[in-house]
């Protein structure tokens, strides 16, 4: 790990070079970051860890979510903390004791604000047992969101992720062993095609956490993969939003002191590109407790991407 924490190629503005510290948050654990740019700032929609140690009726020393927060910044090192703006108390559908708010995603389109987010659902018929993927809507992207009814048909999963492509066609991705795509029909909350298995990722090891994006007409796919002990982030490359992709590689390799975890986004803000992620670096005991980071990414020429070396302290 490089020991100084600032974001290399750092972000110029007005002509000064802005430095940020990581983690990026610090009042509060956070993971899963999902970076957007909405107008002339950087919002991140992370999980929000808790601990639930006096919860009985939960899995141990495991992940422990009840609601989401927004942050943004116009620099990327002053937060604002935006407060919740969803919470498994008032998704209609979802089991209000499971905590099981995993790693979401949120998407503007046409001034809405679409915000994607997995839980466990009370009623088992709607998609099964596990998670289910739920939407709620904004007109702004601080909220206030307004959960639907009921999570969308047909999405078995976790860890939603929403591209929408230049011909305005929307894509949901998500994870359930595999990583899953489908097309997103114009409401942006139903499914307009059959989730399709992306095969073409490395066959061994868990995947999830998928977040694509385009870059000179090619989508890049990452993902964090568990090839050794704990997640490291790869990517793939391909011409059309559902693959085949190619494996490209690895952007960041899995963490040297055991967080099991890591999650990413990457997001271009003023002309520079940012990988967003985790480690746990305000509970080094306990894993499920993290904190997320940002370090700026490069291309090769030839649309490779470089390494990211984690920043730290
Ligand atoms: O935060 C809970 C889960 O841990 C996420 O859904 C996964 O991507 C992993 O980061």
């Amino acid at each position: 790990y490089r020991s100084k924490a600032v974001l290399y190629g750092v972000l110029c503005l007005c002509g000064y070079a802005m430095y940020a510290q990581n983690p990026l948050i610090t009042d509060q654990f956070t993971a899963d970051p999902s970076a957007r740019v909405f107008g002339d700032r950087v919002y991140v929609y992370p999980s929000h860890d808790i601990r639930c140690d006096d919860k009985e009726h939960l899995r141990p020393k495991w992940f422990c979510m009840e609601d989401y927060h927004v942050f943004s910044s116009e620099n990327l090192t002053d937060w604002t903390d935006h407060g919740v703006i969803v919470s498994q108390e008032e998704v209609p559908w979802a089991d209000a004791t499971a905590y099981s708010m995993w790693a979401p995603d949120c998407i503007e389109k046409d001034g809405k604000y679409f915000f994607y987010f997995p839980a466990k659902a009370r009623d088992t018929t709607l998609n099964g047992k596990g998670f289910s993927i739920g939407v709620a809507v904004a007109d702004s992207p601080e909220g206030p969101f307004v959960p639907q009814p009921l999570p969308i048909r047909g999405v078995r999963g976790i860890d939603p992720n929403v591209m929408i492509d230049k011909d305005g066609q929307a894509y949901l991705y998500w994870s359930e062993k595999h990583i899953y795509g489908a097309k997103l029909r114009d409401n942006m909350l139903e499914l307009a095609s059959e989730p399709k298995i992306l095969r073409d990722l490395p066959e061994e090891g868990l995947k999830e956490g998928p977040f694509v994006f385009e870059s000179a007409g090619t989508y890049y796919m990452t993902y964090p993969h568990v090839a050794g002990k704990t997640e490291r982030l790869e990517y793939a490359s391909g011409k059309d939003p559902l693959g085949p992709f190619t494996y490209r590689g690895v952007i960041m390799d899995e963490s040297p002191d055991g967080c099991w975890t890591n999650h990413q986004s990457v997001v271009n803000f003023r002309d520079q590109w940012y990988l967003f992620y985790h480690h746990n670096d305000l509970s080094p005991g306990f894993d499920k407790n993290r904190a997320i980071r940002a370090d700026s990414l490069f291309f090769n020429a030839d649309g490779s991407i470089q390494k990211v070396y984690p920043t730290l302290r």
